[in-house]
């Protein structure tokens, strides 16, 4: 696979195709970041944006990971101290799953942002940003509750960390999409380079296809799911026999959650997917793309039941690393 192909395989969205490709003339050396607010167990959702730190990291790039406490403080999510203790945990899962130690940084966002050159840039930010437009761009990361003056500094500390950490590529998921924008169009304003970015898509919630799949409503599978638990949740999940399920009773939308995780985090991460099946129901099945398993599927090769069981497998050993990692860090 090419570098193009690495960096814009499963994502969602690339802003600008054109500075994506300029990036991929010479992507060695070059640096990505992601920033996430410090959780201690990691799920489902920040492992699709690490599966695309791995293709970035394959096509020669370094990765540069935000610990983004002073984010999470903004956001309300506890004390500094808190969430730095969280942080900890974080890495030592991020690195269990699979991201090359050489070729990763992490940093700490409270290292820097605190410093007198950055807070008089954040000032400046603030005078040529409304209110509406800040708002606008954490709308999707923070939800619908009552908005504090600390989720409006969100975004343009966000904006200013681009510039800060000297990357070349954001990457995110699709909730980040307005903070980059807010980015790619304030920067040039304190006269700092515009950055691309890449956005992975948001998958749906596992039990019902709808929405989006998140720790704090809904299912999702995390580091901290015994196999049990990961066969339970699968096995319950929402999975008819096509892409492209009908919108529910009420007209909501719904997506093929079984199928999606097997495009976004199995595909990407294994060589090839094996259906154990005994003979008498056709004997073993073996993908090495994601294609012709949906197509199955869809015609009736492959019934559901088969999918979830091997979906489990496959999905356990993702976690396996990093559930063995917490369970260290705990004794
Ligand atoms: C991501 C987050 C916070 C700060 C960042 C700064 C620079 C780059 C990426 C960053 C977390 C993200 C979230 N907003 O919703 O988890």
């Amino acid at each position: 696979m090419d570098a193009y192909e690495l960096l814009t395989r499963n994502a969602e969205e690339v802003v600008t195709d054109e500075e994506v490709r300029d990036l991929t003339e010479d992507p060695e050396g070059k640096r990505a970041y992601v920033g996430y607010e410090p959780s201690g167990v990691l799920h489902l959702g920040h492992l699709l944006t690490a599966n695309k730190l791995i293709d970035l990291q394959e096509a020669g790039m370094e990765v540069v990971i935000l610990l983004a406490d002073a984010h999470a403080y903004l956001n309300e999510k506890g004390s500094l101290e808190e969430i730095q203790a969280t942080a900890e945990r974080m890495k030592a899962q991020f690195l269990a799953y699979g991201l090359d130690e050489e070729r990763t940084e992490f940093v700490y966002g409270s290292t820097f942002q605190f410093d007198e050159e950055y807070t008089r840039d954040l000032h400046t930010l603030e005078q040529a940003t409304t209110m509406n437009r800040a708002q606008r761009a954490m709308a999707e990361i923070q939800g619908d509750e009552t908005v504090k003056v600390s989720h409006l500094v969100y975004p343009l500390m966000q904006t200013l960390d681009i510039e800060y950490l000297d990357l070349d590529l954001a990457v995110g998921g699709l909730d980040q999409r307005k903070v980059h924008m807010l980015a790619r169009e304030k920067l040039p304003e304190l006269d700092y380079e515009v950055r691309p970015a890449i956005h992975t898509p948001i998958l749906a919630d596992l039990t019902t296809g709808e929405g989006k799949m998140s720790s704090s409503e809904g299912t999702t599978i995390s580091m901290e799911d015994s196999t049990a638990d990961v066969e339970e949740k699968v096995n319950s999940a929402y999975c008819p026999p096509t892409r492209d399920p009908e919108p529910d009773d009420e007209g909501n939308e719904r997506e093929n959650p079984v199928l999606e995780l097997f495009e976004y985090h199995v595909f990407p991460r294994f060589e090839e997917v094996v259906v154990e099946r005994p003979e008498e129901y056709g004997g073993d099945l073996t993908y090495e793309d994601y294609e012709p398993l949906a197509a199955d599927l869809e015609s009736g090769e492959l019934h559901p039941a088969d999918a979830k069981g091997t979906l489990a497998t496959y999905l356990d050993e993702l976690i396996a690393p990093g559930r063995e990692k917490l369970r260290e860090l705990r004794d």
